[in-house]
C-alpha cells in the first residue's frame, strides 16, 4: 500500500458563470472542461454543497470518454484535500451511472461524482460531463444542483493535494494523509445485484438452448459488464458481445442507442435469421435499446410490458407498489398500472425526479421514453438490467420478443410514439418556439391545426409528492379531441445551439394496429405540432433532424 503525506494547497480561481446542471449534471466540450480551475472550480463547489463530514466515503467513476482519467486524478486529489475519508474508485476510472449508484448504496458512501457526458459523443473535440449523487445513490435533485451552481458563482478558490500521479489500473489502497484512495473492480457489486434479483440459472439455459442474444456496447462503458456477465456468469459466447472495448472517443460511433444512431442494430433485427434478443447501451449504461427479429421496442412499450410481467422475475414476483414515467413519454404503462390498481406517477424528464418516490417506497419501476428504464434496486437507470428483464421476459413466458408486444398491444392497445427533434443552431429562435406558446397557452385550446382540434392547453408543472418541491416550466402539453398528445419541450443535454423535442402519442384498439407504422398513426399530430408551434416561421426547418 503507498502512503503519502498530505501537501494541502489553496489555489486561487476567477468564478466561472455557466456551470448550471442541466437534465442530467454539467455538460460542456472537453475544451470548456481543459481551461485552467474549471473542473476544480465545479468539484470544490460540489464538495461546499454536499457539507460531508470529515472522513465520508465517495464514490468516483465515469463513462471512460476522453478527459475521464485526468479528472480523475484531479478529483481524487481533492478529495485528500477536502477531508473526503475514502473515495472508492472504479479501476481504469471506469463505473457505468448504474453501478456507481449501486456503489455507493453498498458502500454507504455519502456520495458519487459520475463523469460522463452519456449519450453525446466523445474525443477531444467530443463533449465531457459530471453529475454528482447523493447518499441514497440518486443524482443530485435540482435545488442541489442549483446551489452547486450558486456556489460556482462565487468560487474563488479550491484545495488541492500535491500528489504523485495515482495508478488507477490496479485494484488496492493508496493513502494520503487522512484519505485512503480505493481501487477497485467496477464490475463485480454490480453483477452481484443482478444475480440477487434475476434467474441466472434459468437464464443460463434459455440462453443455451433457445435465446441467441448479441449485445453491443458501443465501445464505451458496459463492454466490461456484458462480457462477465453475460459471458462468464451466464455462458454466452464472447462473439454475441460486440464492441466490448471502452475507448475514449467511442470509436467515433455515437453511444445513443436509439434507432437513428444506432440504424444498424435495426438494420440486424429486420434482416434474415436475425438473433433472437438484440441489447445495445449508451455511453454510461444507463440506458438500452431491445430488438428481436423483426421487432424495435418502443421505451414506453417496454416499461409497460415490464409491469404487466413482474412475475417473471425472482425481483419484482410480488409486483410493485406504483409505477411512474417521465411526462414526455408515451402512456403505455398507465393502462397497465390502472389495469392493476396501482398509482402512476408522471414527473418531469430526468432521473432525478423518479429517486424521492423510488426512495420512499412510492414506486418500483420507471422509465422514460429516451430509452431509460429501472426500478428500486438501483437510483440510476439501467441498460443491462433491462436487456436481462427482457431475456427473463422471453424465458419465462417462453415467447419471443415480437410475440411480448403484440400480445401486449393486443390486450392493452397500442401507445403509438414518436420523438421529433429539430436541431436548431441558434438558441434564441428555438426559445421564442417556447416563449410564443407559453404566451398564448390560453388561446391554443381550442385551435385546430392540421385537422387536429386541441381540446387542452397547458405548461406541465411538478409537485414532488415526497418533498413538496415545484418545478416549473417542465413542457409544454397539447392534447387533441380524439385523444392524441404532443409536448413540446427544449433538450437540457446539449452543449450547443438548442434541440426542441416534439413527442407526440396516441393509443388505438383493434386489427392492424400491429402492422400500422408509426409514422401513419402520428402524422396528424405531426402536422398539428409544427402548425402550432409554428416552427418553419421561428427556424426556416420544414422537416424534424431526427424522429425517434
Ligand atoms: C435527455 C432525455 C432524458 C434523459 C436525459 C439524460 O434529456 O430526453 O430523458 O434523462 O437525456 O440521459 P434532454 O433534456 O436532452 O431531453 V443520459 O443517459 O444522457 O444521462
Ligand atoms: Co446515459
Amino acid at each position: 500500500m503507498r502512503s503519502e503525506k498530505l501537501k494541502l494547497r489553496e489555489i486561487d480561481c476567477v468564478p466561472f458563470d455557466d456551470q448550471r446542471s442541466g437534465t442530467a449534471g454539467l455538460r460542456k466540450k472537453v475544451t470548456v472542461f481543459q481551461q485552467q480551475h474549471y473542473l476544480e472550480c465545479f468539484v470544490q463547489s460540489v464538495f461546499d454543497t454536499l457539507k460531508l463530514e470529515p472522513g465520508s466515503t465517495l464514490v468516483l467513476g465515469g463513462d471512460g470518454r476522453y478527459y475521464n482519467r485526468e479528472a480523475v486524478q484531479t478529483i481524487s486529489a481533492m478529495a485528500a484535500a477536502n477531508g473526503i475519508g475514502r473515495m472508492v474508485v472504479g479501476q481504469g476510472g471506469l463505473l457505468s451511472t448504474p453501478a456507481a449508484s449501486n456503489l455507493i448504496r453498498t458502500r454507504n458512501a455519502a456520495g458519487g461524482i459520475i463523469l460522463s457526458a452519456s449519450h453525446n459523443p466523445g474525443g477531444p473535440d467530443g463533449d465531457f460531463g459530471i453529475k454528482f449523487n447523493t447518499a441514497t445513490g440518486g443524482q443530485a435533485p435540482e435545488q442541489l444542483t442549483e446551489a452547486a451552481f450558486a456556489s460556482s458563482l462565487v468560487c474563488k478558490s479550491y484545495k488541492l493535494a500535491d500528489l504523485t500521479t495515482l495508478d488507477i489500473d490496479k485494484c488496492g489502497e493508496t493513502v494520503i494523509g487522512n484519505t485512503v484512495i480505493e481501487i477497485v473492480d467496477p464490475v463485480s457489486d454490480y453483477a452481484e445485484l443482478m444475480e440477487e434479483i434475476f434467474d441466472f440459472e434459468l437464464l443460463r439455459s434459455t440462453l443455451k438452448h433457445r435465446v441467441r442474444l448479441h449485445f453491443d456496447a458501443l465501445n464505451a462503458v458496459t463492454g466490461p459488464y456484458a462480457q462477465r456477465i453475460f459471458c462468464d456468469m451466464l455462458g454466452v459466447p464472447d462473439e454475441c458481445i460486440c464492441n466490448a472495448t471502452p475507448l475514449e472517443d467511442f470509436g467515433g460511433i455515437h453511444p445513443d442507442p436509439n434507432p437513428v444512431q444506432a440504424a444498424h442494430l435495426v438494420k440486424l433485427a429486420m434482416s434474415e435469421n436475425a438473433p433472437d434478443l438484440i441489447g445495445a447501451s449508451d455511453g454510461d449504461g444507463d440506458r438500452y435499446m431491445i430488438l428481436g427479429s423483426s421487432m424495435l421496442v418502443s421505451p414506453g412499450d417496454s416499461l409497460a410490458i415490464m409491469l404487466a410481467n413482474t412475475v417473471v422475475a425472482p425481483g419484482y414476483r410480488n409486483g410493485v407498489p406504483g409505477v411512474a414515467r417521465s411526462m414526455p413519454t408515451s402512456r403505455a404503462v398507465d393502462a397497465v398500472a390502472h389495469d392493476l390498481g396501482i398509482p402512476c406517477f408522471e414527473t418531469p424528464t430526468g432521473w432525478r425526479f423518479f429517486c424521492n418516490l423510488l426512495e420512499a417506497g412510492k414506486i418500483g419501476l420507471c422509465g422514460e421514453e429516451s430509452f431509460g428504464t429501472s426500478s428500486a434496486h438501483t437510483r440510476e437507470k439501467d441498460g443491462l438490467w433491462a436487456v436481462l428483464y427482457w431475456l427473463s421476459m422471453m424465458a419465462g413466458l417462453e415467447q419471443s420478443v415480437g410475440e411480448i408486444v403484440r400480445r401486449h398491444w393486443a390486450r392493452f392497445g397500442r401507445c403509438f410514439f414518436q420523438r421529433r427533434d429539430y436541431v436548431i443552431a441558434d438558441l434564441e429562435k428555438a426559445e421564442a418556439i417556447i416563449r410564443n406558446l407559453t404566451d398564448n397557452i390560453g388561446s391554443v385550446a381550442g385551435s385546430a391545426g392540421a385537422g387536429q382540434q386541441i381540446s387542452e392547453a397547458n405548461i406541465f408543472e411538478y409537485t414532488d409528492p415526497v418533498d413538496g418541491s415545484v418545478s416549473t416550466n417542465q413542457g409544454i402539453r397539447l392534447f387533441s379531441a380524439d385523444g392524441g398528445r404532443i409536448v413540446l419541450r427544449l433538450s437540457g443535454t446539449g452543449t450547443s445551439g438548442a434541440t426542441l423535442r416534439v413527442y407526440l402519442d396516441r393509443t388505438e384498439r383493434g386489427p392492424g394496429i400491429a402492422e400500422k407504422p408509426a409514422a401513419a398513426a402520428l402524422s396528424d399530430l405531426a402536422g398539428t405540432a409544427a402548425e402550432i408551434a409554428r416552427i418553419e416561421h421561428f427556424t426556416g426547418l420544414t422537416e424534424p433532424t431526427a424522429i425517434i
